[in-house]
């Protein structure tokens, strides 16, 4: 990844400013640059804040405007640029997708829904802090092919093994995918579901587990 984009992501991103930010992303892509290579080296910026808010170099407040500015500037830019880039429509499988309950953490699970939307799958998305029972509840409305559950705190990865064991309980005959920062594939393995560890690769993850061949 080049060091010229981080850089001036980063400076944007603890700009505080989401104009800033969004004039940045929009050059990046005038010039040439994919939405989701943009995508790839803001995450790359975001796991370097997290170290610096770890580290108590940067704040809590600091921490939660850069959540707000990065959410607006991908939801209003990036994600309309993969959905674009996915072309015509066809449908691969229905997936219900959500941060787990407890958790707020939403831009990365934004991303892999655009993208799973971008590749073909009609996508439900329920947000964030999502109760397990809602997970159940929208997999029956919708007759879900799949579930897919994001995690962003050690201390919510429990909650994708409580909807592990909810959703053999309901006896739904869904594909279950895991994912998010923290999340391992041993982890995954041990709660009985898939796993990508980003958006691109969920895409793949997701197709390989319905037997999607394109
Ligand atoms: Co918080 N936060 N945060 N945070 N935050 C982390 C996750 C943390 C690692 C920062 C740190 O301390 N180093 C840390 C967690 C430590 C841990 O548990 N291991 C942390 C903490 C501690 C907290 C709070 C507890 C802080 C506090 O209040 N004291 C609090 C928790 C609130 C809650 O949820 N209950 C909190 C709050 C927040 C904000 C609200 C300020 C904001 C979130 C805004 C929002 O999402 N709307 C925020 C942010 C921005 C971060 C960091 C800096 C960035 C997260 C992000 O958006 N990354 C994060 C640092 C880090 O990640 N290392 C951090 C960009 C995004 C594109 O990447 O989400 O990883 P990511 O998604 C990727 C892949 O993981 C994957 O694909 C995506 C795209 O490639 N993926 C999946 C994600 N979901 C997937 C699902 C799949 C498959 C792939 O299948 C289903």
């Amino acid at each position: 990844m080049s060091k010229d984009i981080t850089k001036e992501l980063m400076e944007a991103v603890l700009s505080y400013d989401k104009d800033v930010l969004a004039n940045v992303v929009r050059k990046k892509l005038e010039m040439g640059m994919s939405a989701l290579d943009v995508i790839n080296a803001l995450t790359f910026v975001l796991r370097d804040i997290g170290k610096k808010f770890e580290d108590g170099e940067i704040f809590l407040a600091e921490l939660v405007s850069v959540g707000e500015i990065v959410k607006q500037v991908t939801s209003e830019i990036l994600e309309p640029e993969l959905k674009r880039a996915g072309g015509k429509r066809k449908t691969l499988g229905k997936v219900v997708i959500g941060t787990v309950h407890g958790d707020i953490h939403d831009i990365g699970k934004n991303i892999v829904a655009s993208m799973l939307f971008a590749a073909g799958f009609e996508v439900y998305d329920l947000g964030a802090d999502v109760p397990v029972e809602k997970f159940i509840e929208e997999a029956r409305k919708h007759n879900a092919d799949v579930i897919a559950a994001s995690a962003l705190l050690t201390t919510t990865m429990p909650v994708q093994k409580e909807l592990s064991e909810a959703i053999r309980k309901a006896g739904l005959n869904v594909k279950y995918i895991v994912g998010g920062a923290p999340v391992t594939p041993e982890w995954a393995k041990e709660i009985g579901a898939a796993y990508a560890p980003d958006a691109v690769s969920a895409v793949e993850v997701v197709k390989k587990i319905l037997g999607v061949k394109e």
